[in-house]
Protein backbone atom coordinates (compact mmCIF):
# COMPACT_ATOMS: atom_id res chain seq x y z
CA UNK A 1 0.00 0.00 0.00
CA UNK A 2 0.79 3.64 -0.20
CA UNK A 3 2.29 3.68 3.30
CA UNK A 4 4.83 0.83 2.79
CA UNK A 5 6.27 3.38 -0.17
CA UNK A 6 5.85 6.32 2.16
CA UNK A 7 8.92 5.73 4.19
CA UNK A 8 11.05 7.72 2.01
CA UNK A 9 8.61 10.63 2.55
CA UNK A 10 8.80 10.74 6.07
CA UNK A 11 8.57 14.68 7.74
CA UNK A 12 11.36 15.62 8.87
CA UNK A 13 9.23 15.68 12.07
CA UNK A 14 10.19 12.25 12.23
CA UNK A 15 12.54 10.39 10.88
CA UNK A 16 13.13 6.51 11.02
CA UNK A 17 16.55 5.90 11.23
CA UNK A 18 18.05 1.73 10.76
CA UNK A 19 20.03 0.42 13.69
CA UNK A 20 21.95 -2.51 13.76
CA UNK A 21 20.27 -5.42 12.23
CA UNK A 22 16.91 -3.82 11.59
CA UNK A 23 15.61 -4.67 7.92
CA UNK A 24 12.83 -2.69 7.20
CA UNK A 25 10.98 0.51 8.29
CA UNK A 26 7.62 0.14 7.23
CA UNK A 27 5.96 3.80 8.27
CA UNK A 28 4.51 3.94 11.59
CA UNK A 29 0.77 2.11 12.23
CA UNK A 30 2.44 -0.04 10.04
CA UNK A 31 5.28 -1.61 11.35
CA UNK A 32 8.35 -0.32 13.43
CA UNK A 33 10.96 -2.78 13.00
CA UNK A 34 13.10 -4.31 16.07
CA UNK A 35 16.01 -1.42 16.95
CA UNK A 36 14.11 1.43 14.74
CA UNK A 37 14.78 4.57 16.54
CA UNK A 38 12.01 7.16 16.06
CA UNK A 39 13.64 10.74 16.24
CA UNK A 40 11.57 13.59 16.97
CA UNK A 41 11.50 17.10 16.97
CA UNK A 42 12.34 18.94 19.81
CA UNK A 43 9.46 19.93 21.82
CA UNK A 44 10.86 23.38 22.43
CA UNK A 45 9.12 26.35 23.03
CA UNK A 46 7.87 28.50 19.76
CA UNK A 47 6.93 32.07 20.00
CA UNK A 48 5.67 32.53 16.58
CA UNK A 49 2.35 34.76 16.99
CA UNK A 50 -0.49 33.49 15.57
CA UNK A 51 -1.90 35.20 12.28
CA UNK A 52 -5.72 35.24 13.10
CA UNK A 53 -7.79 34.75 16.00
CA UNK A 54 -10.99 34.33 16.56
CA UNK A 55 -13.20 36.29 19.29
CA UNK A 56 -15.23 34.72 21.68
CA UNK A 57 -17.94 36.57 22.83
CA UNK A 58 -19.17 33.92 24.86
CA UNK A 59 -22.65 33.09 26.26
CA UNK A 60 -23.49 31.32 28.49
CA UNK A 61 -20.31 29.94 30.49
CA UNK A 62 -17.53 30.55 28.70
CA UNK A 63 -15.44 33.14 29.75
CA UNK A 64 -14.81 36.25 27.00
CA UNK A 65 -10.84 35.49 25.35
CA UNK A 66 -9.02 35.50 22.39
CA UNK A 67 -9.16 31.92 20.52
CA UNK A 68 -5.82 30.96 19.82
CA UNK A 69 -4.04 32.80 22.42
CA UNK A 70 -0.80 34.05 20.76
CA UNK A 71 2.15 33.28 22.98
CA UNK A 72 3.03 35.59 25.68
CA UNK A 73 5.96 36.40 27.47
CA UNK A 74 4.61 34.19 30.62
CA UNK A 75 3.32 31.69 28.59
CA UNK A 76 7.59 31.61 27.21
CA UNK A 77 8.67 30.37 30.57
CA UNK A 78 5.79 28.39 31.90
CA UNK A 79 4.05 26.61 29.27
CA UNK A 80 5.97 23.78 26.84
CA UNK A 81 4.70 23.04 23.42
CA UNK A 82 1.46 20.93 23.55
CA UNK A 83 0.94 17.83 21.80
CA UNK A 84 -2.68 17.12 20.25
CA UNK A 85 -3.67 13.60 18.44
CA UNK A 86 -5.85 14.55 15.33
CA UNK A 87 -7.63 11.46 13.63
CA UNK A 88 -8.73 12.27 10.22
CA UNK A 89 -6.49 15.15 9.64
CA UNK A 90 -5.53 14.70 5.55
CA UNK A 91 -8.79 16.60 4.92
CA UNK A 92 -11.71 18.55 5.88
CA UNK A 93 -12.02 19.95 9.69
CA UNK A 94 -9.00 18.23 10.60
CA UNK A 95 -6.70 19.14 8.55
CA UNK A 96 -7.73 23.03 8.99
CA UNK A 97 -7.71 22.34 13.15
CA UNK A 98 -4.45 20.82 12.47
CA UNK A 99 -3.07 23.74 10.63
CA UNK A 100 -4.81 26.20 12.98
CA UNK A 101 -2.98 24.70 15.83
CA UNK A 102 0.60 24.26 14.45
CA UNK A 103 0.30 27.73 12.95
CA UNK A 104 0.54 28.98 16.78
CA UNK A 105 3.85 27.42 17.71
CA UNK A 106 2.32 26.54 20.61
CA UNK A 107 1.44 22.80 19.23
CA UNK A 108 2.94 20.30 17.94
CA UNK A 109 0.20 17.90 15.99
CA UNK A 110 0.34 14.07 15.34
CA UNK A 111 -1.82 13.77 12.41
CA UNK A 112 -3.87 10.37 13.19
CA UNK A 113 -4.73 8.86 8.99
CA UNK A 114 -5.40 5.85 7.10
CA UNK A 115 -3.43 7.52 3.62
CA UNK A 116 0.18 8.81 4.26
CA UNK A 117 0.47 10.20 1.24
CA UNK A 118 -2.62 11.97 0.90
CA UNK A 119 -2.06 13.61 4.69
CA UNK A 120 1.38 14.21 3.53
CA UNK A 121 0.81 15.74 0.72
CA UNK A 122 -2.30 17.83 2.58
CA UNK A 123 -0.29 19.21 5.28
CA UNK A 124 2.26 20.23 2.80
CA UNK A 125 -0.16 21.32 0.71
CA UNK A 126 -1.79 23.73 3.57
CA UNK A 127 1.75 25.10 4.31
CA UNK A 128 2.19 23.57 7.54
CA UNK A 129 5.95 23.64 8.83
CA UNK A 130 7.73 20.05 8.80
CA UNK A 131 8.00 20.10 11.96
CA UNK A 132 5.41 21.11 13.48
CA UNK A 133 3.46 17.87 12.65
CA UNK A 134 3.83 13.75 12.86
CA UNK A 135 1.77 11.65 10.21
CA UNK A 136 0.76 8.15 12.19
CA UNK A 137 -1.41 5.52 10.57
CA UNK A 138 -4.32 5.13 11.73
CA UNK A 139 -7.38 3.48 9.81
CA UNK A 140 -10.46 3.42 12.25
CA UNK A 141 -11.93 0.46 10.53
CA UNK A 142 -9.94 -2.04 12.15
CA UNK A 143 -9.18 -2.30 16.05
CA UNK A 144 -6.16 -3.61 15.22
CA UNK A 145 -5.00 -0.78 13.67
CA UNK A 146 -6.30 1.71 16.40
CA UNK A 147 -4.10 -0.74 19.04
CA UNK A 148 -1.01 -0.60 16.50
CA UNK A 149 -1.92 3.42 16.42
CA UNK A 150 -2.02 3.61 20.48
CA UNK A 151 1.57 1.91 20.49
CA UNK A 152 3.67 3.55 17.91
CA UNK A 153 1.99 7.14 19.10
CA UNK A 154 3.77 5.78 22.93
CA UNK A 155 6.87 5.54 20.83
CA UNK A 156 7.42 9.08 19.48
CA UNK A 157 7.40 9.36 23.51
CA UNK A 158 5.88 12.61 23.26
CA UNK A 159 3.43 13.69 25.88
CA UNK A 160 -0.08 13.31 24.68
CA UNK A 161 -1.94 16.21 25.81
CA UNK A 162 -5.13 16.49 23.79
CA UNK A 163 -6.83 13.64 21.59
CA UNK A 164 -9.45 15.38 19.07
CA UNK A 165 -11.53 12.24 17.74
CA UNK A 166 -12.47 13.90 14.17
CA UNK A 167 -12.39 11.51 11.22
CA UNK A 168 -15.75 10.12 10.32
CA UNK A 169 -17.18 8.37 6.93
CA UNK A 170 -21.06 9.61 5.68
CA UNK A 171 -22.43 6.63 3.20
CA UNK A 172 -25.98 8.76 2.21
CA UNK A 173 -26.11 7.08 -1.27
CA UNK A 174 -24.99 3.23 -0.08
CA UNK A 175 -27.61 0.59 -0.81
CA UNK A 176 -26.18 -1.74 1.00
CA UNK A 177 -24.05 -2.15 3.96
CA UNK A 178 -20.12 -2.40 3.94
CA UNK A 179 -18.04 -3.41 7.24
CA UNK A 180 -14.73 -2.76 9.18
CA UNK A 181 -12.59 -5.25 9.38
CA UNK A 182 -13.87 -6.64 12.78
CA UNK A 183 -17.62 -6.74 11.16
CA UNK A 184 -19.23 -3.88 12.73
CA UNK A 185 -21.27 -1.33 9.80
CA UNK A 186 -18.57 1.10 8.70
CA UNK A 187 -20.30 4.10 9.59
CA UNK A 188 -20.85 3.39 13.09
CA UNK A 189 -17.59 0.94 13.38
CA UNK A 190 -15.66 3.62 12.23
CA UNK A 191 -17.10 7.06 13.79
CA UNK A 192 -17.77 5.37 17.03
CA UNK A 193 -16.60 1.98 17.42
CA UNK A 194 -12.87 2.83 16.33
CA UNK A 195 -12.53 5.97 18.68
CA UNK A 196 -14.47 4.39 21.34
CA UNK A 197 -11.60 2.07 21.50
CA UNK A 198 -8.78 4.70 20.70
CA UNK A 199 -10.10 7.42 23.00
CA UNK A 200 -10.22 4.82 25.92
CA UNK A 201 -6.52 3.74 25.49
CA UNK A 202 -5.25 6.97 25.30
CA UNK A 203 -7.22 7.92 28.51
CA UNK A 204 -4.36 6.92 30.79
CA UNK A 205 -1.97 8.91 28.29
CA UNK A 206 -3.73 12.17 28.96
CA UNK A 207 -4.30 11.29 32.60
CA UNK A 208 -0.15 11.23 33.01
CA UNK A 209 -0.04 14.54 30.97
CA UNK A 210 1.63 17.06 33.01
CA UNK A 211 0.03 19.87 30.77
CA UNK A 212 -2.19 22.52 32.47
CA UNK A 213 -5.65 21.62 29.95
CA UNK A 214 -5.55 18.07 29.28
CA UNK A 215 -8.88 17.45 26.76
CA UNK A 216 -10.19 14.88 24.77
CA UNK A 217 -12.80 15.95 21.93
CA UNK A 218 -15.63 13.91 20.16
CA UNK A 219 -16.88 15.87 17.45
CA UNK A 220 -20.56 15.65 16.72
CA UNK A 221 -23.12 17.35 15.03
CA UNK A 222 -26.38 19.44 14.51
CA UNK A 223 -27.16 16.71 12.18
CA UNK A 224 -27.70 14.43 15.37
CA UNK A 225 -29.63 16.39 17.51
CA UNK A 226 -33.74 15.88 16.90
CA UNK A 227 -33.90 19.26 18.70
CA UNK A 228 -32.79 20.95 15.97
CA UNK A 229 -34.52 21.90 11.92
CA UNK A 230 -31.24 20.42 10.57
CA UNK A 231 -31.75 17.03 12.62
CA UNK A 232 -35.58 16.75 11.65
CA UNK A 233 -34.53 15.89 7.89
CA UNK A 234 -34.96 12.35 7.66
CA UNK A 235 -33.76 10.23 8.13
CA UNK A 236 -33.58 10.99 11.83
CA UNK A 237 -31.11 9.44 14.22
CA UNK A 238 -32.44 7.22 17.07
CA UNK A 239 -30.60 4.62 18.49
CA UNK A 240 -33.96 3.00 19.86
CA UNK A 241 -32.95 0.45 22.42
CA UNK A 242 -29.70 -0.30 21.12
CA UNK A 243 -30.67 -3.91 19.93
CA UNK A 244 -29.01 -3.79 17.04
CA UNK A 245 -25.62 -2.33 18.25
CA UNK A 246 -25.85 -5.24 21.01
CA UNK A 247 -25.92 -8.15 18.22
CA UNK A 248 -22.75 -6.68 17.19
CA UNK A 249 -24.43 -4.92 13.86
CA UNK A 250 -22.67 -7.43 11.46
CA UNK A 251 -26.08 -7.73 9.53
CA UNK A 252 -25.32 -11.51 10.26
CA UNK A 253 -27.13 -12.15 13.79
CA UNK A 254 -28.48 -9.16 14.20
CA UNK A 255 -29.46 -6.01 12.08
CA UNK A 256 -26.58 -3.27 10.94
CA UNK A 257 -28.22 -0.31 12.52
CA UNK A 258 -27.71 0.41 16.20
CA UNK A 259 -31.96 0.53 16.59
CA UNK A 260 -32.31 -2.93 14.91
CA UNK A 261 -33.84 -1.21 11.56
CA UNK A 262 -32.99 -1.67 8.24
CA UNK A 263 -29.89 -0.41 7.19
CA UNK A 264 -29.77 3.36 5.85
CA UNK A 265 -26.19 5.19 5.34
CA UNK A 266 -27.37 8.18 6.01
CA UNK A 267 -29.24 7.63 9.51
CA UNK A 268 -26.20 5.42 10.28
CA UNK A 269 -24.32 8.44 10.14
CA UNK A 270 -26.56 10.55 12.39
CA UNK A 271 -26.75 7.66 14.95
CA UNK A 272 -22.70 7.70 14.81
CA UNK A 273 -22.85 11.19 15.86
CA UNK A 274 -25.41 10.46 18.63
CA UNK A 275 -22.86 7.56 19.60
CA UNK A 276 -20.21 10.81 19.53
CA UNK A 277 -22.13 13.03 21.81
CA UNK A 278 -23.06 10.83 24.64
CA UNK A 279 -19.95 9.04 24.76
CA UNK A 280 -18.29 12.53 25.31
CA UNK A 281 -21.03 12.67 28.33
CA UNK A 282 -20.58 9.50 29.43
CA UNK A 283 -16.48 9.96 29.90
CA UNK A 284 -17.15 13.48 31.96
CA UNK A 285 -19.09 11.39 34.06
CA UNK A 286 -16.99 8.66 34.58
CA UNK A 287 -13.51 9.86 34.29
CA UNK A 288 -13.46 14.32 34.68
CA UNK A 289 -13.02 14.16 38.08
CA UNK A 290 -11.00 11.39 38.68
CA UNK A 291 -8.06 12.21 35.93
CA UNK A 292 -8.76 16.23 35.14
CA UNK A 293 -9.15 16.07 31.89
CA UNK A 294 -11.89 18.02 29.95
CA UNK A 295 -14.32 16.12 27.65
CA UNK A 296 -16.54 17.98 24.97
CA UNK A 297 -17.83 17.81 21.64
CA UNK A 298 -18.91 20.49 19.10
CA UNK A 299 -20.91 21.18 16.35
CA UNK A 300 -18.44 23.18 14.07
CA UNK A 301 -21.48 24.52 11.78
CA UNK A 302 -21.79 23.30 8.81
CA UNK A 303 -18.76 22.76 6.45
CA UNK A 304 -20.39 22.14 3.02
CA UNK A 305 -17.35 21.64 0.83
CA UNK A 306 -15.44 19.11 2.57
CA UNK A 307 -15.05 15.17 1.42
CA UNK A 308 -17.44 14.23 4.12
CA UNK A 309 -19.71 14.47 1.10
CA UNK A 310 -17.96 12.65 -1.48
CA UNK A 311 -20.22 9.45 -2.31
CA UNK A 312 -23.53 12.13 -2.00
CA UNK A 313 -24.89 13.06 -5.78
CA UNK A 314 -23.18 15.46 -8.23
CA UNK A 315 -26.28 17.25 -7.49
CA UNK A 316 -26.53 17.24 -4.19
CA UNK A 317 -22.41 18.54 -3.97
CA UNK A 318 -23.38 21.19 -6.39
CA UNK A 319 -26.44 22.69 -4.67
CA UNK A 320 -25.73 21.65 -0.65
CA UNK A 321 -23.31 24.83 -0.68
CA UNK A 322 -25.25 27.76 -1.85
CA UNK A 323 -28.17 26.20 0.03
CA UNK A 324 -26.51 26.40 3.33
CA UNK A 325 -24.76 29.94 2.03
CA UNK A 326 -27.66 31.20 1.26
CA UNK A 327 -30.93 29.60 2.56
CA UNK A 328 -29.68 28.35 5.65
CA UNK A 329 -27.05 30.38 6.68
CA UNK A 330 -25.63 27.50 8.95
CA UNK A 331 -22.33 27.80 6.12
CA UNK A 332 -19.02 28.01 7.82
CA UNK A 333 -15.77 27.35 5.43
CA UNK A 334 -13.05 24.79 6.25
CA UNK A 335 -10.47 27.59 7.76
CA UNK A 336 -13.50 29.28 10.07
CA UNK A 337 -14.57 25.67 11.53
CA UNK A 338 -10.69 24.60 11.97
CA UNK A 339 -10.66 28.11 14.20
CA UNK A 340 -13.40 26.59 16.21
CA UNK A 341 -12.44 23.26 16.76
CA UNK A 342 -8.37 24.70 17.81
CA UNK A 343 -10.52 27.17 20.06
CA UNK A 344 -12.33 23.89 21.53
CA UNK A 345 -8.35 22.04 21.98
CA UNK A 346 -6.63 24.73 23.41
CA UNK A 347 -8.65 28.37 24.39
CA UNK A 348 -7.92 28.48 28.13
CA UNK A 349 -11.50 29.70 28.93
CA UNK A 350 -12.89 26.58 27.10
CA UNK A 351 -12.35 24.24 29.63
CA UNK A 352 -15.63 22.82 30.83
CA UNK A 353 -16.17 19.44 30.92
CA UNK A 354 -19.31 17.75 29.47
CA UNK A 355 -20.38 20.50 27.08
CA UNK A 356 -21.24 20.87 23.73
CA UNK A 357 -20.15 23.91 22.55
CA UNK A 358 -21.64 25.23 18.77
CA UNK A 359 -21.03 29.44 17.28
CA UNK A 360 -23.31 31.86 16.77
CA UNK A 361 -23.13 34.10 13.49
CA UNK A 362 -20.90 36.20 15.03
CA UNK A 363 -18.76 32.96 15.63
CA UNK A 364 -18.75 33.25 19.42
CA UNK A 365 -19.12 30.35 21.36
CA UNK A 366 -21.93 29.28 23.60
CA UNK A 367 -22.80 26.14 25.44
CA UNK A 368 -25.49 24.42 23.33
CA UNK A 369 -28.29 21.96 24.82
CA UNK A 370 -28.39 18.25 23.31
CA UNK A 371 -31.19 16.64 22.16
CA UNK A 372 -33.64 14.28 24.33
CA UNK A 373 -31.54 11.17 22.76
CA UNK A 374 -28.40 12.71 22.98
CA UNK A 375 -28.36 13.50 26.60
CA UNK A 376 -30.17 10.74 28.22
CA UNK A 377 -27.63 9.45 30.85
CA UNK A 378 -29.25 5.98 30.56
CA UNK A 379 -28.63 5.48 27.13
CA UNK A 380 -25.06 6.90 27.45
CA UNK A 381 -24.29 4.26 30.05
CA UNK A 382 -25.95 1.35 28.01
CA UNK A 383 -23.75 2.56 25.27
CA UNK A 384 -20.80 2.47 27.31
CA UNK A 385 -21.56 -1.21 28.04
CA UNK A 386 -22.08 -2.55 25.23
CA UNK A 387 -19.25 -0.87 23.18
CA UNK A 388 -16.59 -1.46 25.34
CA UNK A 389 -17.51 -5.13 25.07
CA UNK A 390 -17.34 -4.76 21.41
CA UNK A 391 -14.33 -3.58 21.20
CA UNK A 392 -12.91 -6.30 23.11
CA UNK A 393 -12.67 -4.20 26.44
CA UNK A 394 -14.78 -5.53 28.60
C1 LIG B 1 -32.04 12.36 2.38
O1 LIG B 1 -32.91 13.21 1.74
C2 LIG B 1 -31.21 11.72 1.32
O2 LIG B 1 -31.99 10.86 0.59
C3 LIG B 1 -30.10 10.93 1.95
O3 LIG B 1 -29.24 10.48 0.97
C4 LIG B 1 -29.36 11.79 2.95
O4 LIG B 1 -28.66 12.79 2.28
C5 LIG B 1 -30.31 12.42 3.91
O5 LIG B 1 -30.42 13.70 5.88
C6 LIG B 1 -29.60 13.31 4.88
O6 LIG B 1 -31.29 13.14 3.25
C7 LIG B 1 -33.66 14.05 2.52
C8 LIG B 1 -34.48 14.80 1.55
C9 LIG B 1 -35.92 14.65 1.87
O7 LIG B 1 -34.17 16.15 1.59
C10 LIG B 1 -33.70 16.71 0.44
O8 LIG B 1 -32.55 16.89 0.33
C11 LIG B 1 -34.63 17.07 -0.61
C12 LIG B 1 -34.33 18.46 -1.04
C13 LIG B 1 -35.61 19.10 -1.34
C14 LIG B 1 -35.39 20.55 -1.52
C15 LIG B 1 -36.48 21.30 -0.92
C16 LIG B 1 -36.41 22.74 -1.27
C17 LIG B 1 -35.48 23.54 -0.47
C18 LIG B 1 -35.24 24.90 -0.98
C19 LIG B 1 -34.54 24.98 -2.28
C20 LIG B 1 -33.12 25.30 -2.16
C21 LIG B 1 -32.32 24.89 -3.33
C22 LIG B 1 -31.09 24.17 -2.95
C23 LIG B 1 -31.36 22.74 -2.63
C24 LIG B 1 -30.18 22.07 -2.05
C25 LIG B 1 -30.53 20.75 -1.55
C26 LIG B 1 -29.61 20.31 -0.59
C27 LIG B 1 -30.21 19.97 0.66
O9 LIG B 1 -36.23 15.50 2.92
C28 LIG B 1 -37.53 15.89 3.01
O10 LIG B 1 -38.36 15.07 3.22
C29 LIG B 1 -37.78 17.31 2.86
C30 LIG B 1 -38.38 17.88 4.07
C31 LIG B 1 -37.42 18.05 5.13
C32 LIG B 1 -37.85 19.09 6.04
C33 LIG B 1 -37.46 18.77 7.42
C34 LIG B 1 -37.90 19.80 8.35
C35 LIG B 1 -38.79 19.26 9.37
C36 LIG B 1 -38.99 20.25 10.41
C37 LIG B 1 -39.85 19.70 11.47
C38 LIG B 1 -39.93 20.59 12.61
C39 LIG B 1 -39.02 20.21 13.65
C40 LIG B 1 -39.22 20.90 14.89
C41 LIG B 1 -37.98 21.07 15.60
C42 LIG B 1 -37.97 22.30 16.31
C43 LIG B 1 -36.64 22.84 16.47
C44 LIG B 1 -36.66 24.27 16.78
C45 LIG B 1 -35.35 24.88 16.87
P1 LIG C 1 -13.75 14.90 5.56
O1 LIG C 1 -14.23 13.77 4.76
O2 LIG C 1 -13.07 16.04 4.89
O3 LIG C 1 -12.73 14.36 6.68
C1 LIG C 1 -12.91 13.13 7.27
C2 LIG C 1 -11.56 12.55 7.65
O4 LIG C 1 -11.77 11.28 8.23
C3 LIG C 1 -10.65 12.34 6.45
O5 LIG C 1 -9.36 12.74 6.81
C4 LIG C 1 -10.70 10.84 6.25
O6 LIG C 1 -9.53 10.29 5.69
C5 LIG C 1 -10.85 10.39 7.66
N1 LIG C 1 -11.29 9.01 7.74
C6 LIG C 1 -12.37 8.43 7.18
N2 LIG C 1 -12.39 7.13 7.43
C7 LIG C 1 -11.30 6.86 8.19
C8 LIG C 1 -10.76 5.68 8.74
N3 LIG C 1 -11.33 4.49 8.55
N4 LIG C 1 -9.64 5.78 9.46
C9 LIG C 1 -9.03 6.95 9.63
N5 LIG C 1 -9.47 8.10 9.11
C10 LIG C 1 -10.60 8.04 8.39
O7 LIG C 1 -14.98 15.40 6.43
P2 LIG C 1 -15.15 16.59 7.49
O8 LIG C 1 -13.88 17.31 7.67
O9 LIG C 1 -16.36 17.32 7.13
O10 LIG C 1 -15.48 15.76 8.80
C11 LIG C 1 -14.73 15.87 9.98
C12 LIG C 1 -15.64 15.73 11.18
O11 LIG C 1 -16.57 16.81 11.20
C13 LIG C 1 -16.49 14.47 11.19
O12 LIG C 1 -16.50 13.95 12.50
C14 LIG C 1 -17.88 14.96 10.82
O13 LIG C 1 -18.86 14.14 11.35
C15 LIG C 1 -17.86 16.31 11.46
N6 LIG C 1 -18.84 17.26 10.98
C16 LIG C 1 -18.79 17.73 9.70
C17 LIG C 1 -19.71 18.65 9.26
C18 LIG C 1 -19.71 19.18 7.89
O14 LIG C 1 -20.60 19.97 7.58
N7 LIG C 1 -18.77 18.81 7.03
C19 LIG C 1 -20.74 19.16 10.17
C20 LIG C 1 -20.70 18.59 11.48
C21 LIG C 1 -19.75 17.70 11.87
P3 LIG C 1 -9.21 10.34 4.09
O15 LIG C 1 -8.71 11.72 3.85
O16 LIG C 1 -8.18 9.30 3.96
O17 LIG C 1 -10.48 10.04 3.40
MG1 LIG D 1 -29.14 20.08 6.36
C1 LIG D 1 -30.89 25.47 9.79
C2 LIG D 1 -30.88 24.57 8.97
C3 LIG D 1 -29.92 23.52 8.63
C4 LIG D 1 -28.63 23.29 9.03
C5 LIG D 1 -27.80 24.08 10.00
C6 LIG D 1 -28.18 22.11 8.37
C7 LIG D 1 -26.93 21.51 8.56
N1 LIG D 1 -29.20 21.66 7.56
C8 LIG D 1 -30.29 22.51 7.68
C9 LIG D 1 -31.51 22.41 7.06
C10 LIG D 1 -31.85 21.51 6.06
N2 LIG D 1 -31.04 20.54 5.59
C11 LIG D 1 -33.11 21.45 5.37
C12 LIG D 1 -34.27 22.37 5.63
C13 LIG D 1 -33.02 20.42 4.48
C14 LIG D 1 -34.08 19.90 3.54
C15 LIG D 1 -34.00 20.61 2.30
C16 LIG D 1 -31.70 19.85 4.62
C17 LIG D 1 -31.22 18.78 3.88
C18 LIG D 1 -30.00 18.19 4.10
C19 LIG D 1 -29.49 17.02 3.45
C20 LIG D 1 -30.08 16.24 2.37
N3 LIG D 1 -29.08 18.60 5.05
C21 LIG D 1 -28.06 17.75 5.02
C22 LIG D 1 -28.27 16.79 4.06
C23 LIG D 1 -27.15 15.92 4.09
O1 LIG D 1 -26.94 14.93 3.41
C24 LIG D 1 -26.25 16.34 5.20
C25 LIG D 1 -26.31 15.31 6.27
O2 LIG D 1 -27.29 15.05 6.85
O3 LIG D 1 -25.21 14.68 6.58
C26 LIG D 1 -25.38 13.74 7.62
C27 LIG D 1 -26.85 17.61 5.70
C28 LIG D 1 -26.46 18.55 6.66
N4 LIG D 1 -27.24 19.62 7.03
C29 LIG D 1 -26.54 20.35 7.95
C30 LIG D 1 -25.28 19.73 8.18
C31 LIG D 1 -24.24 20.22 9.13
C32 LIG D 1 -25.24 18.63 7.39
C33 LIG D 1 -24.08 17.70 7.25
C34 LIG D 1 -23.11 17.25 8.04
C35 LIG D 1 -23.20 16.65 9.40
O4 LIG D 1 -24.13 16.70 10.13
O5 LIG D 1 -22.20 16.16 9.77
Amino acid sequence: MALQAAASFLPSALSARKEGTAKESAFLGVRLADGLKLETSALGLRTKRVSTSVAIRAQAAAVSSPSVTPASPSDKKTLRQGTAIITGASSGLGLATAKALAETGKWHVIMGCRDFLKASRAAKAAGMEKDSYTIVHLDLASLDSVRQFVKNVRQLEMPIDVVVCNAAVYQPTAKEPSYTADGFEMSVGVNHLGHFLLARELLSDLQSSDYPSKRLIIVGSITGNTNTLAGNVPPKANLGDLRGLAGGLNGVGSSVMIDGGEFDGAKAYKDSKVCNMLTMQEFHRRYHEETGVTFASLYPGCIATTGLFREHIPLFRLLFPPFQKYITKGYVSEDEAGKRLAQVVSDPSLTKSGVYWSWNKNSASFENQLSEEASDAEKAKKLWEISEKLVGLA
